[in-house]
């Protein structure tokens, strides 16, 4: 072939693909998106791009994901000409900081943080409003929500206002009893921490008074007999069975006085294998002397149990041991309410 052929030959291909010769496929990626571009360790992040064929053919295309320098992930895509397609990756990073993102020669960053949003607390039982002195065990139970701790990642502090100085370490306890709370108003406070040491500002609070209940309404000169019943709680040690039985003499408040029953009946509860003695119902007989003035009285009466038997009180000594083996002290309360007139 000399030269002037040669040249024809390439003059006639120039000629013939540009009525109809086609270039093969060709990809180019576009529109990288990172969402979020900023995100919690180990949260899901999206990074997508749209990929288009330029090219003049349909064609395969293998998109790359680089994080850090590091391929990660790839996708291939099939494209007719002048076709785009969207193409996503979910990742995760596992480190806190600045990571690059590379995608089929687009580049962009994200940051992983640390989790900065506090956890919320409820609390999901415990008294409200006003109790009765005769049920002042109080129970409360919590829960605690987080974005990104979960349940039992979560640790809490409370404190009962009007019983605690403050706030208590933070544990894993969901659950707090107080046992025979006095008289008085109270709120509970709870909340909870993450992991990542968030502490929820907005602590669960709830408010209770416990008020001892009016357990007569007499006129002066007025007397009345009546039986108390005392909640199952002294623990009688495993293989006795001691008989107890005990004299009270009366006791006064203000003037007016209650006479327990000669004898105190005592009942015996088994829970849980375990013996518990008790007080099942005290007969008393209140008496209001003439000429009380009219208000609420209170009467409180402290007196030991004891095995054995042989022990005795007294009205202004309590309780007097007749032996060591002192098992457990019973309060008897009462609130009387004198009316002048009706
Ligand atoms: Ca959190």
């Amino acid at each position: 072939m000399n030269q002037t052929t040669l040249y024809l030959a390439i003059a006639m291909a120039f000629l013939f693909c540009s009525l109809g010769c086609k270039s093969g496929p060709s990809f180019q990626a576009s529109n990288l998106i990172i969402e979020p571009t900023e995100a919690v360790v180990y949260d899901s992040i999206r990074i997508s791009v749209d990929v288009t064929n330029i090219g003049g053919t349909a064609g395969k295309h293998v998109v790359i994901l680089q994080i850090d320098g590091v391929e990660k992930a790839s996708k291939e895509v099939a494209l007719d000409p002048g076709m785009s397609t969207a193409v996503s990756f979910f990742v995760v990073a596992d480190e806190l900081g600045t990571h690059s993102v590379r995608v089929d020669g687009l580049a962009s960053t994200f940051q992983a943080t640390n989790d900065r949003t506090p956890p919320d607390t409820t609390i999901t039982a415990g008294p409200e409003g006003e109790i009765n002195l005769d049920a002042n065990t109080v129970t409360f139970r919590w829960v605690g929500s987080d974005d990104h701790s979960l349940p039992d990642e979560l640790a809490y502090s409370y404190y009962l206002e009007g019983r605690d100085d403050g706030y208590g370490e933070f544990t894993s306890v969901t659950s707090k009893t107080y046992p025979q709370l006095p008289e008085g108003s109270y709120t509970f406070h709870v909340r909870a921490k993450d992991k990542e040491g968030n502490i929820d500002p907005s602590t669960a609070e709830r408010s209770f008074t416990i008020a001892m209940p009016v357990d007569f309404v007499l006129m002066p000169g007025e007397e009345r007999t009546s039986v108390k019943s005392f909640p199952v709680d002294i623990l009688l040690p495993s293989n006795r069975t001691t008989i107890f039985s005990y004299t009270v003499a009366p006791f006064f408040a203000s003037g007016i006085s209650c006479i327990i029953g000669d004898k105190i009946p005592f009942e015996y509860t088994e829970i849980n294998g375990e013996r518990h003695v008790n007080l099942a119902r005290v007969p008393y007989t209140v008496r209001v002397p003439r000429g009380q003035g009219a208000g609420i009285y209170d009467l409180r009466y402290t007196f030991g149990i004891f095995e054995g038997g042989g022990g005795r009180t007294t009205w202004d000594n309590p309780y007097v041991p007749s032996s060591s083996s002192l098992l457990g002290l019973v309060e008897f309360r009462l609130r009387v309410k004198v009316e002048s007139s009706r």
